[in-house]
């Protein structure tokens, strides 16, 4: 793969970027990915865990689980996927990030222009009141509380402020990371499987739009089909050196 010949080949006067990312991004974090080889969901069912339904049913389970995954978060740190993203931005080169992780390592990289379309783990929210707290200090998150019911009305326990399956995206941030596709002329699709509704389909609009798309995968995916390019590999190597190409292709075109 020459990314070099692949820049020259873009017919574009500027280069406006929208990254679509998923677990995959996250996994040399430590994070563990969802599916896949040792993905977190071969061992439960997304319906056991990740559903309203099962946080009515088992509020106590839902909870251990994401206490499981805050305890592996507390210890993880960006990669140079995560900075390679900010350095796009840093660049000019970046309309945003649209995550479907919750895990907030994009934030702590210092990449701005984030859409944490699927929410955040480290917050959790009242699902009958407005009260919203951080949970992600040391304390709170491995000490193994009681179920956590709301201070501010008392009626209800608290939950990840994450989009569980079933649930609706926030129309304000779906509605966002819409435009983002639509006036981007190159769409990275990073570490996702591509399976999960409706993040799935931003691609698809991006394809519609005549937008270049470049997949960073270890593996084929729904998406690769309808990518211009598919650079397979860990996209911790991968996307450093895809960005330092293409940082470097947009100074030629602005230095004419
Ligand atoms: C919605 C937050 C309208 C929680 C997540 C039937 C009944 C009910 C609903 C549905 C249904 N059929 C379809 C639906 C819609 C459903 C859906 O799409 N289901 C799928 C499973 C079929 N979607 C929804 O419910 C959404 N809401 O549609 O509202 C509605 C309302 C009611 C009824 C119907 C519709 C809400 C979806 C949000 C779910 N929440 N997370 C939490 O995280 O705790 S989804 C969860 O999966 C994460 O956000 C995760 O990010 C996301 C997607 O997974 P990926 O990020 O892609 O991760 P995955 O592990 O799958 O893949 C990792 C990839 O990385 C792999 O390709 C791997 O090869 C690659 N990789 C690994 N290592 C590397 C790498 N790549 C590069 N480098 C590496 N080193």
């Amino acid at each position: 793969m020459d990314i070099d010949s692949i820049l020259k080949e873009l017919d574009v006067s500027e280069i406006k970027i929208v990254s679509v990312v998923g677990a995959g991004i996250s996994k040399a974090s430590g994070m563990p990915t969802f599916r896949g080889e040792d993905g977190m969901w071969n061992n439960y069912r997304a319906t056991d865990l990740a559903t309203p339904f099962a946080f009515q049913r088992d509020p106590k389970i839902v909870w251990e689980w994401y206490r499981a995954r805050m305890r592996i978060l507390l210890e993880a740190k960006p990669n140079p996927a995560h900075e390679a993203l900010t350095n796009l931005e840093k660049e000019g080169l970046s309309i945003g990030i649209i995550t479907q992780n919750v895990d907030g390592l994009h934030e702590i990289a210092e990449s701005k222009n984030i859409i944490e379309i699927h929410g955040r783990i480290r917050y959790a929210r009242c699902n009958s009141c407005d009260y919203i707290e951080r949970w992600d200090s040391e304390e709170k998150s491995l000490k193994d509380r009681e179920l956590p019911y709301c201070p501010n009305c008392k009626n209800q326990i608290i939950r990840p402020d994450v989009v569980w399956f079933g649930e609706q995206l926030a129309s304000q941030r779906w509605n966002k990371a819409v435009e983002w596709t639509l006036n981007a002329n190159i769409m990275l699709v990073i570490g996702t499987s591509g399976v999960v509704a409706p993040v799935s389909s931003l691609p698809d609009f991006a394809k519609q739009n005549n937008t270049k798309i470049f997949e960073f995968n270890i593996e084929e995916t729904p998406i690769t089909s309808i990518s211009d390019h598919s650079i397979f590999g860990p996209c911790e190597k991968t996307l450093p050196t895809f960005t330092r190409k293409i940082i470097e292709f947009s100074r030629g075109l602005k230095n004419g």
